[in-house]
């Protein structure tokens, strides 16, 4: 290497470690803006519920002390490097390796007993006044208080999750030795201001649940049943998303909580509760029913029209809410207890169970809430205007592709390994009478 050609090659190792800080300082900057989106709905410090509050009565402080501890160590060390920074020997000085002069080379102290005892025990005190303060608010979070005046004070959530989807089963009276009275799917249904004890478990693979708004998270775990409490201040519909890797298709698994008035809370109730009555030939979408119990009704329930021979008797009996189980059911999960059809003899559904589509146009999302169901649902869910949503504002479009083919519709199912709803090879006509039929459930 001649001498020509260092200075230039110099000069472009400057450029491009200048242009690496560039890129970094933009990446940084991409990332921090990331955060600002105003609609994100994954808000975790905007808490609209009892737990989350508590959360945020504690982050806050935290935070704080901890950025006073960030910038003194920053400015500390910023200090120190400019303060004792090497500088270029002068004429005279004795130059060792790394161009180090005996002159400038600062006093180096060694083993300063109070101070280290001070660094040692200051972070000590500090951690343990955090410890303490986190694990009573993180024991609480699963801490219920009835509300005296509510009309279901007892009532408990068995929150089952599945590749990629949530169900919702409910026990009002909270006894959980008996089946649920109620299942809903992707949305969580509450009355609003009530702490709600809710059961989070798991049909297949660990998932988690989390509502940022409303609580932390709480692992959904096969075999496993986790109390949990989930509680809205205000009337609205609240998104959260599976947070433990749960599979290709885990990004897609999302849910919402709707928290209502007591009274629309009971409306809905009591809708959950009616079984959908047979059409019959003649009736309006009479052939949208019969696709249905011909290619859908080997995965999917609708009370009151769905059959299949769970008791292997020859004779099929009608879909109801026994074959659901009890919560107990749920801690001993051995295969095959809570299919809920002939998946498992099929080898069909590693979970063995598919979304209750009883009530299906009565929620505002579908398929792990990956698709919306009406095009202003946030808006309807916030003014608290859920159940008079009008039969015309549907979105057609996402649901005739879900049943045209559902894995290229959400991605990364796998249907080939029984995960996820597979593609039917249905007709256009029949995905037609399918729609309006699915339609018709409320
Ligand atoms: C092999 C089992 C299986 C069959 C057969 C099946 N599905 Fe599904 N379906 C699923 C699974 C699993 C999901 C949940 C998938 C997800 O959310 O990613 C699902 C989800 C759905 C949903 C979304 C429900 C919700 O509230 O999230 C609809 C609607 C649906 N299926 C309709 C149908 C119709 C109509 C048919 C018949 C043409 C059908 N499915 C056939 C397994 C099946
Ligand atoms: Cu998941």
């Amino acid at each position: 290497m001649t001498p020509h050609n260092r200075a230039p090659e110099e000069g472009s190792a400057n450029v491009r470690s200048r242009n690496r800080l560039l890129m970094l300082g933009l990446l940084v900057g991409a990332f921090a803006l990331a955060g600002c989106a105003s609609d994100a709905p994954l808000d975790t410090l905007d808490p609209a519920g009892s737990k989350a509050e508590d959360i945020d009565n504690f982050i806050t402080p935290v935070f704080y002390v901890a950025g006073v501890i960030l910038v003194a160590v920053f400015a500390a060390v910023g200090y120190m490097s400019w303060k004792f920074r090497v500088s270029k020997p002068k004429e005279g000085d004795t130059v060792y390796a790394g161009d180090y002069t005996d002159e400038e080379f600062p006093a180096q102290t060694h083993g300063h007993f109070a101070l280290e005892i001070g660094w040692t025990i200051a972070p000590f005190l500090l951690l343990v006044v955090i410890g303490v303060f986190s694990v009573n608010i993180i024991t609480g979070l699963d801490d219920v208080e009835a509300s005296p005046d509510a009309a279901y004070p007892d009532m408990e959530i068995l929150v089952v999750g599945q590749q990629w989807w949530w169900e919702y089963q409910y026990h009002l009276d909270g006894n959980t030795d008996t089946p649920p009275d109620v299942v809903a799917a992707n949305e969580m249904i509450i009355p609003v201001d009530q702490e709600i004890r809710i059961q989070v478990t798991s049909r297949d693979v660990i998932h988690s649940f989390w509502i940022p708004r409303l609580n932390g998270k709480k692992d959904a775990a096969p075999g496993r049943v986790h109390p949990w409490v989930i509680q809205a201040n205000e009337v609205g519909r609240f998104a959260g998303t599976c947070t433990e890797f749960c599979g290709l298709s885990h990004a897609y698994m999302r849910m919402y909580t709707v928290a209502m008035e007591e009274s629309d809370f009971e409306t809905w109730l009591a809708q959950q509760q009616t079984p959908q009555t047979p059409l019959v030939e003649g009736d309006r979408n009479f052939k949208g029913q019969e696709v249905f119990v011909a290619n859908c009704q080997r995965c999917h329930v609708v009370f009151g029209l769905t059959e299949r021979d769970r008791d292997g008797d020859g004779t099929p009996e009608m879909d109801d809410l026994a074959m659901y189980g009890t919560l107990e059911d749920y801690r001993d999960l051995t295969d095959g207890t809570l299919s809920q059809g002939k998946h498992l003899e099929e080898g069909n559904l590693t979970a063995g169970a598919a979304p209750n589509l009883t009530h299906f146009a009565t929620r505002s999302s579908y398929a792990g809430s990956f698709f919306q169901l009406y095009p202003d649902a946030q808006e309807t869910a916030e003014a608290g205007d859920y159940l008079s949503l009008p039969g015309s504002d549907y979105f057609r479009g996402d649901l005739e592709a879900w049943l045209r083919n559902a894995p290229a519709a959400k991605p990364n199912a796998q249907p080939e390994q029984n995960r996820g709803m597979p593609a039917l090879g249905l007709s256009e006509a029949d995905i037609d009478s399918l729609t309006d039929y699915l339609l018709s459930l409320h």
